[in-house]
């Protein structure tokens, strides 16, 4: 019998097994034994191959399934009779029944879908019988209650916060006749304003006065936002003019959607919608303006979502995409405008709890503090996607003004507590009245424009409110500065005045140079205009609150004739083209900020001291009085979501 060959797996015949019989003649048997039990273990290891590749070689049912789009559609009941396991909620099957299920399983879904569309199908036929009128109706309604839900989701009621002492919202009624009536002639004014506003403009941005019907600009974005009636409201309040505020809350209540498709921009509606929204609930109390401000700030977020958390300039607000203004300068957002966010986000995390619009605007704060300044001075343009500063140009008239004075106000809003920012308004002014304020020959003080390393001797209708500023920051000044500061305010007024004194109308330019023998008056043609800006008579107001000067009064009263005589026309007021032309053109534009500041700081300048007092208001950039919040040794608020 000739020793059997072993096969290998591989089939290759290996030669027999030869270990010599004569070598182990006793164990010849045994040999052949081991033979065989080799052979059984090798077939023993290739069947339990062949197992283990069936069960874990990937199962080609589930990429088909996969590949149907149905990875979602579990068979519903494990039947582990059928050779399924159940693991962990997931069916394994064996192959031939998997299959067979997937068969069954896609069949009942084609049979689902070729239902649906049949369904569908009939359902357009009977749309198509009825008339476009019904249809239009039908899609009408269900438009209806997707926003009647949205509103519901909306108007949530906030949770309930302790309000700060209201102090002076219905006084000031002063005992002298003189300035009672003068005080009156403003309350007139504001009526005839918004009287033409309620019947040429109602709903609309703002007014044309002359060709009487809606104006915008993009700064509102495309829509009707009835920036007039949320601007005018706390004016009319604390003019007791109570009939007009309830009907510009009627038109917000029912009217003021910001589910619109329209790119606004960030700075404008935070000043003169959610500052006015803000006033207007903490003088009246009335819960409808503090959620639309709310709802309002939420749309405003997404503006916050850039590299360096510098909002962009504009946002659209049912998109929440957000952009800069093609002029700045290589893409910047501008200092102006994501410097003045402070007070009113601050308001808006008193009033909800939340802290994320405190935390936005301190990001911004704390970036700034970061970075360089050259020569100390704050430049006009940063960069929101690297976080660099643009041209260095610094301003404390338009692109700059409002961020100086929203460092100066975080402080006063905060019970003087934020001494962060009252150090921030402190360095910056320094740096200000080294490089950029000078006194021109004649002898005024004036706060010129700082261009790559150059003084422009011109300075800005805007740039009058710095006067005010100046006064206001005096209490608190570093080194005790106050009387110098308050000195400074004082220049800075005289020299505006100034300015309207030496035109035609009494009314002050645009902007005017201390230049070449000119003094406080405007060279080119298109910056004689004057637009109803606030900010002269507004640093008449500080100064006269202060300092109790009668001057200032007069000087206010100049204007309110002037605005009275040139600016007044049937259908309301208007801004005037060249404020040297005894006989001037108008613009036809009837501003909101109007309305919000000028006639309000008119009013004021007429009133007692006890009207919104000092000490408990802090008006924002736009007048919209917000009350200084009394927690002691925090910059936030009192609200229990921060404790
Ligand atoms: C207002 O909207 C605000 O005062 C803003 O800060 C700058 N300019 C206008 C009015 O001139």
């Amino acid at each position: 019998m000739t020793t059997p060959a072993l096969l290998p797996l591989s089939g290759r015949r290996l030669p027999p097994l030869n270990l010599g019989a004569s070598a182990f003649p006793h164990h010849r048997a045994t040999l052949r034994l081991s033979e065989k039990f080799i052979l059984l273990l090798i077939l023993s290891a290739f069947i339990t191959l062949c197992f283990g590749a069936f069960f874990f070689l990937p199962d080609s049912s589930k990429h088909k399934r996969f590949d149907l789009g149905l990875e979602d559609v579990l068979i519903p009941h494990v039947d582990t009779s059928k050779g399924g396991k159940n693991l962990g909620g997931f069916l394994i099957h064996g192959q031939g029944h998997d299959e067979h299920r997937h068969r069954e399983e896609e069949e009942r879904l084609r049979n689902k879908i070729r239902a649906d569309h049949e369904k569908a199908l009939e359902e357009a036929k009977e749309k198509l019988k009825k008339s476009r009128d019904e249809i239009q109706a039908e899609i009408q309604t269900e438009k209806n209650k997707v926003v009647q839900e949205l509103k519901k989701k909306d108007s949530k009621p906030l949770p309930p916060v302790p309000l700060p002492n209201l102090i002076g919202i219905h006084s000031g009624e002063p005992a002298d006749p003189d300035i009672r009536e003068k005080r009156n002639k403003v309350k007139e004014m504001m009526k005839h304003a918004w009287d033409n506003y309620r019947q040429y403009g109602w709903g609309h941005n703002e007014l044309k006065p002359i060709a009487r019907k809606g104006h915008s600009t993009n700064i509102f974005g495309n829509s009707q936002m009835g920036a007039t009636i949320v601007d005018a409201l706390d004016t009319l309040y604390i003019m007791g003019l109570h009939d007009e505020f309830r009907e510009g809350q009627e038109w917000i209540d029912k009217n003021l959607d910001f589910s619109v498709n329209s790119e606004v921009s960030v700075f404008e509606v935070n000043i003169r919608f959610i500052g006015g929204l803000l006033a207007a609930y903490y003088l009246s109390g009335q819960e409808v303006f503090k959620i639309k401000a709310v709802q309002l700030a939420g749309k405003l977020l997404p503006a916050f979502n850039t590299p360096t958390g510098i909002p962009w300039a504009m946002v659209n607000l049912k998109s929440g995409v957000g952009r800069n203004w093609g002029w700045a300068s290589a893409g910047s957002s501008i200092l102006a405008e994501f410097g003045t966010l402070h007070m009113e986000f601050v308001h808006l995390s008193y009033l909800t709890g939340d802290p994320v619009y405190y935390n936005k605007v301190m990001h911004i704060r704390k970036l700034l503090q970061k970075m360089d300044r050259p020569n100390g001075l704050y430049p006009n343009y940063l960069n929101p996607r690297t976080g660099r500063w643009g041209q260095h140009h610094t301003s404390v008239g338009g692109l700059g003004d409002s961020f100086y004075e929203y460092l100066l106000k975080a402080w006063l809003m905060s019970d003087k507590t934020d001494t962060e920012a009252r150090k921030m308004y402190d360095d910056a002014i320094e740096a200000i009245e080294k490089h950029l304020i000078r006194k021109s020959n004649g002898g005024l003080t004036f706060i010129g424009e700082w261009k790559n390393g150059h003084l422009e001797r011109k300075m800005g209708h805007l740039t009058c409110f710095a006067g005010g500023m100046f006064a206001l920051g005096a209490d608190g000044s570093r080194d005790d500065k106050a009387g110098h500061y308050l000195q400074l305010g004082a220049e800075i007024a005289h020299t505006c005045h100034e300015s309207y004194d030496r035109t035609a109308l009494k009314l002050g330019p645009e902007a005017f140079k201390f230049d070449g023998g000119v003094e406080a008056v405007a060279v080119r043609q298109n910056e004689k205009y004057y637009i109803l800006r606030p900010e002269v008579i507004e640093t008449y107001w500080y100064m006269w609150r202060i300092t109790h000067d009668p001057k200032y009064r007069q000087w206010g009263w100049e204007a309110t004739q002037a605005i009275e005589k040139y600016c007044r026309v049937s259908g309301g007021f208007s801004g005037v083209k060249d404020v040297y032309s005894s006989s001037p053109t108008y613009d036809d534009v009837q501003q909101s900020f109007f309305l919000a500041e000028t006639l309000k700081y008119l009013y004021l300048l007429f009133s007692n001291d006890d009207l919104l007092p000092l000490d408990n208001w802090v008006f924002n950039t736009e007048a919209h009085p917000l009350p200084v919040l009394h927690l002691a040794n925090t910059t936030l608020s009192g609200n229990p979501a921060y404790r």
